[in-house]
C-alpha cells in the first residue's frame, strides 16, 4: 500500500500528475483545492470562507482545512492508499497530519516533490485561466508557496524520503519517472 503526499508550487502539476497515478495505482485522490472548489460551486459556508482566500492567491486558513481533512482522511477509501495533492501547505498542517496519521496507525510511503521554474508556471496557469489564475494572483501564490510551504519539506527531510522531481515535458513523461521510483519503494 503506497500513502503519498505531492508538494509543489502552483501549477507545477500535482493535480495532472495525481490523476496519472490513480488510474495506474488504484489509490484514492485527495486534493484540497478541488475539495474547496466543490464548496464553492455547491454555495456552501465553507465554500464562500475559501473562495474568499483563494481569489487572492492566499491560503485557506489552517483551522478550516486541517478539519476538512482530517474527515476525509478518516474515511474508508483511504485504506486502500492515498496521495494528498495540495496538502499539507504549512507546517502546521504538516503536524496535525502527523497526528492524524499517528491515530490511524498509517505510515507515510514518500513525498513527491514536483518542481519547475516560475516562469513555465505562469505560462501555464495563465493558459488554464481558472477563476484564480490571474498574473497578480499567481505571482501572490508563488510567494506563498515560498513562504509557507517550501519549509513543509524541511520539516519532513529526516522522516520521510522525498523524491524531487522535474515537471517539465509532457506529462505522461514525467509520470513515468514518478511511477518508476513509486515501484521501487
Ligand atoms: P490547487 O487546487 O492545489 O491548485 P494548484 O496548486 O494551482 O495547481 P496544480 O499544481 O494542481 O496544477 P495542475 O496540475 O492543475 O490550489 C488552489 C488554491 O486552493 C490554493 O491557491 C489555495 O488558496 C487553496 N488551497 C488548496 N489546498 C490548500 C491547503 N492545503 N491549505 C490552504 N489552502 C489550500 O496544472 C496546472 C496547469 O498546468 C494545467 O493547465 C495543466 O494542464 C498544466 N500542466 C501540468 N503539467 C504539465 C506539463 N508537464 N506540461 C505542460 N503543462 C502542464
Amino acid at each position: 500500500m503506497i500513502n503519498i503526499i505531492f508538494i509543489g508550487a502552483p501549477g507545477s502539476g500535482k493535480g495532472t500528475q495525481a490523476e496519472l497515478i490513480k488510474r495506474d495505482f488504484n489509490i484514492s485522490h485527495i486534493s484540497t483545492g478541488d475539495m474547496f472548489r466543490e464548496n464553492i460551486s455547491n454555495n456552501t459556508e465553507l465554500g464562500k470562507t475559501a473562495k474568499s482566500f483563494m481569489d487572492k492567491g492566499e491560503l485557506v486558513p489552517d483551522e478550516i482545512t486541517i478539519k476538512m481533512l482530517n474527515e476525509r482522511i478518516s474515511a474508508d477509501d483511504c485504506k486502500k492508499g492515498f496521495m494528498l495533492d495540495g496538502y499539507p501547505r504549512t507546517v502546521e498542517q504538516a503536524k496535525a497530519l502527523d497526528e492524524m496519521l499517528k491515530k490511524l496507525n498509517i505510515k507515510l510511503s514518500a513525498i513527491i516533490h514536483l518542481h519547475t521554474s516560475d516562469e513555465i508556471i505562469i505560462k501555464r496557469l495563465l493558459n488554464r485561466a481558472r477563476a484564480d489564475d490571474n498574473e497578480a494572483t499567481i505571482k501572490n501564490r508563488l510567494q506563498v508557496f515560498k513562504n509557507q510551504s517550501e519549509p513543509v519539506l524541511d520539516y519532513y527531510k529526516s522522516s520521510v524520503k522525498i523524491i524531487k522531481v522535474k515537471s517539465v515535458g509532457n506529462p505522461d513523461d514525467v509520470h513515468a519517472v514518478i511511477s518508476k521510483e513509486l515501484k521501487s519503494l
